[in-house]
């Protein structure tokens, strides 16, 4: 089956609504839409997606937007101010229950939905949702894990086109050019380069800082067909010392320790809690953040991922990050691989070596 159509008929075969009704705009993008469409991010700023259990998807497209033609879909364009509420009260004739995506829209935006829907019974079904999207299906693993090839090559490339006097900037736009010419046109997050004691900022912008020798943390994603990958890595410009050695060898050390740990069933807060732990044996330094997070069409994306107190049990075919981390007055440290649970433990969908690598 398409895979699209098998997204669909999941949903339908989960939630009990005659149609769901979608909505991304660029100020409240909602990755649902790519998730049932296909399509990436780009193509989607301003859009409506009507489900329905034996229907193709129906998209509808602002005529400002640009045309696309996809076999599993019917895509509309239409003149959004004339014809949106025509279009959508034909398409919701005969429907009783409407499922929408309720946290994600203002009251405004649900005073207008009500409208439009008349007297129909508006149903949340965000959460059904974002299940369906926490387990991958195989479709889904494959992008995911092209993804992970992309930022893993370009990762691997960083020490060939590195010359010393780079600044933080340049090194992120030459990252970036080379994820956008293998993936998509988009990047899930902006490259992250941080030098030195930027790095103790775990989401460094990067600057017009000349990188000089020490640590520099790369943490970067890809999408390839609007799956993203997520990975994190860490060089040494110069030979490192033994310290900053023995520190990427305890971070290090907590990542294969993590990912020996994951398998279906088990609590994503009891793992964060055990690495946290193994962490500071290690390290002497405590998680900051969650040890990982879920990975799909969004680079955050269901399960919500291994922090502290959270209840959710691991499942096959979700895909998740790895990604223990240390930050002090040295900088930080932070090695990110993704993985995907499978039925008796989980596979590595990136590998990030085993000791730093010079630049
Ligand atoms: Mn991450």
């Amino acid at each position: 089956m398409n895979p699209l159509s098998e997204k669909n008929k999941t949903l339908f075969s989960n939630i009990e609504v005659d149609a769901v009704f979608l909505r991304t705009r660029e100020d409240l993008p909602d990755s649902n839409v790519s998730y049932f469409t296909g399509l990436t991010k780009q193509f989607l700023s301003n859009h409506a997606l009507i489900l329905k259990p034996k229907a193709k998807p129906l998209l509808l497209k602002s005529i400002l937007e640009p045309a696309v033609k996809i076999p599993a879909l019917r895509v509309k364009r239409i003149d959004r101010r004339k014809q949106f509420k025509t279009v959508l009260k034909k398409e919701l004739k005969g429907v009783k229950k409407i499922g929408i995506n309720k946290p994600l829209y203002s009251s405004a935006f649900l005073r207008e939905i009500k409208k439009i829907a008349d007297k129909k019974k508006l149903v949340d079904v965000s959460s059904a949702m974002a299940s369906q999207r926490a387990t991958k299906s195989m479709y889904d693993v494959l992008n995911i894990a092209t993804a992970c090839k992309i930022v893993e090559s370009v990762a691997e490339k960083i020490p060939r086109f590195f010359k010393k006097g780079m600044t933080e900037k340049q090194l992120a736009l030459k990252i970036e050019i080379l994820l956008r010419e293998k993936g998509e046109d988009i990047l899930p997050f902006p490259v992250i380069v941080a030098s030195g004691k930027n790095a103790a900022f775990p989401h460094h912008v990067p600057l017009d800082k000349k990188i000089k020798n020490g640590l520099v943390l790369f943490d970067f994603g890809c999408y390839y067909k609007n799956y993203c990958s997520d990975i994190s890595r860490v060089f040494s410009v110069g030979k490192p010392t033994k310290k900053q050695k023995q520190l990427y060898a305890g971070v290090f050390a907590t990542k294969q320790y993590s990912q020996a740990l994951v398998k279906p069933g088990v609590v994503c807060g009891q793992l964060f809690d055990k690495a946290d732990k193994f962490l500071k044996k290690q390290t002497g330094i405590s998680l900051i953040h969650g040890l990982g997070h879920g990975l799909g069409v969004d680079a955050h994306d269901f399960p919500s991922g291994f922090l502290h107190g959270n209840k959710k049990k691991l499942e096959p075919g979700m895909v998740l990050t790895v990604e223990p981390g240390i930050y002090g007055k040295f900088g930080g440290i932070r090695i990110e691989d993704d993985v995907v649970v499978t039925s008796a433990g989980c596979k590595q969908l990136t590998k990030a070596p085993t000791e730093l690598l010079l630049l």
